[in-house]
């Protein structure tokens, strides 16, 4: 879409995945002057930048999309768990549907965005990545929607700039793509990316080198190819399907246990933890018993069943204890747990190896590959970063976002994250995150919080627009009483125990503090909805 230099919006959307494309379509369809700005040349946010070879959805189908109705009668995934081209293709049937792009200006990059304290306007510039042309246009409000992955994270291997073959970070793969076949690979990171890439490489690479740190707990993830029979089913079960997602902790149409891992019997829980692992997916980890993630004790009994379950799966025992140590690294699932097709079975092959970096780690990258502390040079072609993002805070600090004093909205993390109920910060009026920090973000299904939070902010921007309010500002006390709510749920759970993304840990320099909202996706809606009732005290609106 065109965008005239200067043109006033009343909303300015960062970004075109699930979050920033609901934004458009409600606020649009409500009478709002409303425009996306998308760095990537497409739509699908993640799902553009992400097309390394295997990436794929970890949330089922059914799940994994917009719950309009006028998109998913005529729709039908092919699979359970769909590939990125296959989510991509879903994307651009929305668009067709809906015409989101007639309000989107792809290839922009949001540089920057001062807010105007007179004329209460975010004045925001842009880049157009094809021409590298500037220019700034203006919104009364903006709403961020870069999501929780959006800014790639590469460590700073020693080295890696001398490296001399081709060298790629799994979210920013060509978009053309780049072989596998024959050739030496190397991937580093065993996260969702790392494994996912790891699959598809040990297929056709003439070899490949796998770089651990620690050891990904990974679930089967049951893969199956949908009949004509399962997408007519699909579609009488969506309506109850959709509005069961804003009722679970996780926002699925699964929950867990109502009881705790104690409460049963031996043979009950081995009973339970069978049922769930043929089930898969995320089901082992969402819809294990309710004290999974509270219980160190209850949380080692299943850790123990997953490391017997993937031991079955290896048949080289030299790498049981890389794979599937006998002690957890961490407690099972305060790391995100990713989902395997065939990543166990690969080990047993000639063309995978295995570097276990805790026992020999990366000393550094040379032109022709990856140097090891036992000296060995593993000499490869294609070198691939699957090392993951600065997570949920990264995608908005990258933008230079000032107030009206010229603070900084990155340097206002310094001391942490904090807002009032995970939507908006105090300093920085007019601001709105969806999918960002203190909201349940990553603990929750993409598109179902992309939407129920995503509807607050919709009604929230309305009521503005209805009593012609120019200014909004989150409260500091509001935003104090927030983080003791994330502190009270943190004291009794274990997401603490991991150096985890959910905890800013894989970023040097980063603060260590959970960055998501963790009492689950009922409680969220539960205390943003009673803030919508009592017309939103967290807010100074004038
Ligand atoms: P993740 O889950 O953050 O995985 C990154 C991986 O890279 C992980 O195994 C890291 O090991 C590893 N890593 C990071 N830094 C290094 C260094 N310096 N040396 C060696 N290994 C390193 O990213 P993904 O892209 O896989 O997935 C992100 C999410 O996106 C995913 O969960 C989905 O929700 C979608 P570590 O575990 O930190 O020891």
């Amino acid at each position: 879409a065109n965008v005239a230099p200067g043109q006033e919006f009343d909303v300015l959307i960062v970004g075109a995945g699930f979050a920033g494309l609901y934004q458009l379509d409600k606020l649009r369809k409500r009478g709002h002057q409303v425009h996306v700005f998308e760095a990537g040349s497409g739509l699908g946010g993640v799902w553009y930048w992400n097309c390394y070879p295997g990436a794929r959805v970890d949330s089922w189908a059914s799940m994994y999309q917009f719950s309009d109705p006028e998109l998913w009668r005529d729709w039908n995934f092919s699979e359970l768990y769909p590939d990125w081209s296959e989510v991509r293709d879903y994307f651009h049937y929305a668009d067709a549907k809906l015409d989101f792009s007639k309000d989107i200006s792809y290839s922009t990059h949001v540089e920057s965005a001062r807010f105007d304290e007179e004329r209460k306007r975010w004045n925001v510039e842009a880049k157009n990545l094809q021409t590298g042309e500037k220019f700034s246009v203006t919104a009364n409000y903006l709403v961020v929607c870069t999501g929780f992955g959006s800014a790639p994270y590469t460590p700073a291997f020693p080295g890696l700039e001398t490296y001399a073959g081709e060298v790629h970070h799994t979210a920013r793969w060509p978009q053309s793509g780049t072989p596998l076949e024959g050739r030496r690979v190397a991937v580093i990171g065993t996260g969702a990316s790392g494994i996912q890439v790891s699959q598809e490489a040990a297929k056709v690479a003439e070899h490949l080198t796998i770089f651990q740190r620690t050891p990904m707990l990974a679930l089967p993830m049951r893969q199956r190819r949908f009949t004509d029979a399962d997408s007519a089913e699909q579609k009488e079960h969506y309506e109850e399907w959709m509005a069961k997602r804003n009722t679970t902790f996780a926002g699925f149409d699964f929950d867990f246990l109502d009881h705790g891992t104690f409460d049963v019997s031996d043979e009950e829980r081995q009973t339970t933890y069978e049922r769930l692992w043929t089930i898969g997916g995320f089901v082992p980890w969402l819809g294990n018993f309710n004290d999974f993630f509270f219980d160190e004790k209850a949380n080692r009994q299943f850790y123990d069943f997953w490391r017997d379950k993937t031991r079955q799966r290896i048949k080289n025992k030299d790498l049981w204890e890389d794979l599937a140590p006998t002690e957890p690294p961490h407690p099972f699932g305060v790391k995100r747990p990713s989902l395997e097709q065939w990543y166990y079975d690969i080990f047993d092959q000639d063309n995978v190896t295995l570097v276990n970096l805790k026992k020999n780690d990366i000393v550094r990258v040379t032109p022709k590959g990856v140097l090891t502390a036992d000296g060995v040079e593993h000499e490869v072609d294609l070198l691939v970063l699957a090392t993951g993002f600065d997570s949920v805070t990264g995608g908005i600090t990258r933008i230079d976002i000032r107030n009206a004093a010229g603070e900084s909205f990155k340097d206002s993390l310094q001391g942490g994250a904090h807002t009032a109920l995970g939507a908006a910060t105090a300093g920085f009026p007019n601001m709105f995150f969806v999918y960002g920090p203190q909201s349940p973000s990553a603990f929750c299904n993409g598109p179902t919080c992309a939407e129920a939070q995503g509807e607050w902010v919709v009604d929230l921007l309305d009521h503005l627009k209805a009593n012609g309010s120019p200014r909004i500002e989150a409260r500091p006390e509001a935003e104090q009483k927030w983080q003791e709510m994330i502190d009270e749920v943190m004291a009794v759970a274990l997401f603490d125990r991991a150096k985890s993304w959910y905890m800013g840990a894989n970023i040097p320099g980063k603060k260590v503090e959970m960055l998501m909202w963790p009492g689950g996706l009922p409680a969220y809606l539960g205390h943003v909805n009673a803030s919508r009732d009592a017309g939103y005290p967290e807010f100074a609106i004038v």
